[in-house]
């Protein structure tokens, strides 16, 4: 934990400007009476949680709300329940009236000289079921997949995806959905931790104009991947670069020709502690951890949040930008909405193709109400200028949220004033892998505290939240300490072990540091007891919202052949927030030439992923360390970017400092000489 000072949010935080949206007073409250309200959700929590629970539908009553699971820090909640998410996605809606309802309004990519979308694919609750069953029963009938088989999709954004992740749902598979922006290495480790049977992917899809190749990279990595008996490939841009090959590849297509239109397979009845998906995220060791995330207490979070954070309703038109690749997208474009029997907007692309009025584009033609967006979004259009914005009428939006990283003032102003006309209530959610949904935002779906410009607001009811110093006391309001959650709640990681077997790891991670849930953020509580979220303590980076672990990226570079040592920081940037920069000690025999450092880039891209590209990387002789050997990184983000290197008598270790500063002159006098790349 040798980070300082995290940078994403530079501007000054106003803890005293409150917005009372006039037209929202049918839930305006008083902060007052929203932490009286909230206090007494915690006075009787299970009594609270269960009846939330009780909201959905089960197939068995659950009998207990919650109870310690195996092992330590894993709990069970929801205990005796059974449902099923594919159940409560679809054949509940399809029951009733919201059966004609449009589940996905989804839009491709590519479009034509003028502007107009090429392709549009509308598909009704009805249409996802009976999709979901077909692909349930090739994946029963024809794979011969049963419940608690695992599989991999790695599949762009597609309605596909959605019609997978339910189907595996349906019949109790676990699935673990990798990014499609990952590389054939990261799919690998991936696939090999979860032992998939199967990998599910695209013939490629459309980004900027361009077809990517999923179908080849997959290949690639089921070379190592022992498990896999089959690549099922989802017909998208009608091409592959490399030859199919009867052995190894069939088209879901193919499978599913002969299925029968009106095929049902009946949803597995799931215990609420089964597992429903495995999700892996970046940590601060170069090995992804794979979180679980169960089904009952994983429903309720999303079910509870979709109302009280989104405020959803029936006549909503709803539109999370994420990748489904992360667990945003699971969350909040997938499992949530569908639950809430919502019509979602779904967009393959690139926000600014083939201009970047794109997304208002959507937002216009489609009339979104609610929008769940991302900091690094906003900053990035914040560049290109309003007139994108204005030139469409964007007066159908009622509801805004951003997640991902802080949301700085300037940023949330330009979506209240710009992009939500005044009118809506803008939010800043902060949740994590590990927590499933939302656990800290304003809540207008139920009662809405004064909006304050960058907070994430106060902790949503059920969930107990605090900041606190090194010995784990609360800190002075106003003062930045350690996010931690106090409380287990529904969505945490799920049984048996947390984190896909390794349930030492979880118990490490999480909950050494603290007796309570680590979130590894730094926070700040203000004086309404509102949580201002700053950004990471550990090794971990928000770039552009995605998470990364910087020893990955050193884990990758140091696999190079000519590199010896490497060391990597965050440093702030003023659209993404963060950026990785690498520091590099190359091999004595390796050729100090100046196209290394495009080899290395080529390298990170190869091994994580274009996301996981350093944006400036220096070569030098040797790193800063103390007489431990342990990197210090607070001195290499000054140095990147440009600050003093500040008080080095400050630092952990005292007797290193004279090491540092001969260390920093080696650096200054490498980079003078080498240059920035
Ligand atoms: C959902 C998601 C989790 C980390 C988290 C924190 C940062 C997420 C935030 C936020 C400030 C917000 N984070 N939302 N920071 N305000 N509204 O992003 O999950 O990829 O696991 O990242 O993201 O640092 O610890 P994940």
């Amino acid at each position: 934990m040798s980070r300082s000072q995290p940078e994403p949010v530079r501007e000054t935080l106003n803890f005293d400007e409150r917005i009372v949206l006039e037209h929202w007073s049918h839930r305006n409250t008083s902060v007052k009476d929203y932490w009286a309200s909230h206090s007494a959700t915690l006075e009787r929590f299970e009594e609270f949680w269960a009846s939330v629970a009780k909201e959905l539908e089960w197939f068995k009553p659950f009998s207990k709300v919650m109870e310690p699971g195996e092992y330590p820090n894993v709990y069970k909640w929801f205990v005796g329940g059974k449902l099923n998410m594919s159940y409560l996605c679809l054949d509940r809606h399809v029951k009733s009236w919201r059966k004609n309802k449009v589940a996905i309004v989804w839009e491709g990519e590519p479009v034509k000289d003028s502007g107009e979308p090429l392709e549009v694919r509308v598909l009704t609750y009805y249409d996802m079921w009976r999709y979901v069953n077909r692909v349930a029963y090739v994946m029963k009938e024809k794979l011969g997949l049963k419940k608690g088989d695992r599989v991999a999709f790695y599949m762009p954004m597609v309605p596909e995806l959605p019609v997978l992740m339910l189907a595996a749902a349906r019949i109790g598979v676990t699935f673990t959905q990798v990014f499609s922006g990952f590389s054939a290495e990261a799919l690998a480790s991936r696939i090999s931790d979860l032992g998939a049977r199967y990998v599910f992917t695209t013939d490629g899809y459309y980004r900027r104009g361009k077809i990517l190749r999923t179908k080849e990279i997959t290949d690639d990595a089921v070379k190592t991947c022992p498990t896999v008996e089959k690549i099922i490939l989802i017909r998208r841009v009608g091409q592959t670069e490399t030859p199919i090959d009867p052995a190894k590849h069939t088209y879901l297509d193919d499978l599913l020709a002969d299925v029968s239109p009106t095929a049902y397979v009946p949803p597995e009845e799931m215990d609420s502690t089964d597992i429903l998906y495995v999700i892996y995220t970046s940590g601060t060791t170069g090995k992804p951890k794979g979180i679980i995330h169960d089904t009952g207490g994983y429903a309720v979070i999303l079910h509870a949040t979709m109302k009280w954070v989104f405020d959803i309703k029936d006549e909503d038109i709803y539109w999370c930008t994420a990748d489904i690749g992360w667990v945003t997208g699971h969350s909040y474009i997938v499992f949530g909405p569908l639950m809430s029997g919502a019509s979602i907007i779904m967009y393959e692309g690139a926000p600014d193709y083939p201009a970047p009025d794109r997304w208002w584009s959507i937002i216009e033609r489609y009339g979104v109400t609610i929008f769940y967006t991302s900091p690094t979004a906003v900053r990035a259009f914040m560049r290109m200028g309003a007139g994108y914005v204005t030139r469409h009428d964007l007066s159908t939006l009622r509801l805004i949220h951003s997640v991902g990283e802080p949301i700085n003032p300037a940023a949330w102003k330009w979506l209240f004033e710009l992009v939500g006309g005044g009118r809506c209530p803008v939010g800043s959610t902060w949740w994590m892998t590990e927590t499933g949904g939302i656990l800290i935002s304003h809540t207008p779906g139920l009662m809405l505290v004064p909006l304050k410009p960058g907070t994430n607001g106060p902790p949503i009811p059920g969930v107990e939240v605090d900041v606190v110093d090194e010995d784990g006391k609360p800190v002075p309001n106003g003062v930045k300490g350690y996010l931690i959650v106090k409380r287990p709640w529904p969505g945490m990681p799920g049984p048996p072990t947390g984190m896909l077997g390794d349930p030492e790891r979880y118990n490490l991670v999480y909950f050494s540091r603290f007796r309570y849930f680590f979130t590894g953020d730094y926070a700040i509580k203000d004086g309404d007891g509102y949580v201002w979220v700053l950004g990471r303590s550990d090794e971990v980076l928000k770039v552009a919202g995605h998470r990364i672990g910087t020893y990955e990226l050193e884990s990758a570079l140091v696999s190079h052949p000519y590199v010896a040592e490497s060391a990597v920081v965050g440093a702030p940037d003023d659209v993404k927030g963060e950026v990785p920069i690498a520091y590099v000690v190359l091999k004595s025999d390796a050729p100090h030439t100046p196209q290394i450092r495009d080899e290395l880039r080529r390298w990170i891209r190869e091994r994580i992923g274009a996301i996981a590209e350093p944006k400036s990387i220096f070569i030098v002789s040797k790193l800063p360390k103390t007489r431990s050997g342990k990197i210090m990184r607070r001195i290499m983000r000054a140095l990147a970017t440009g600050k003093p290197i500040g008080d080095v008598t400050t630092l952990e270790d005292e007797a290193a400092v004279e090491e540092v500063k001969i260390a920093y002159e080696a650096l200054l006098k490498e980079i003078g000489e080498g240059g920035r790349s």
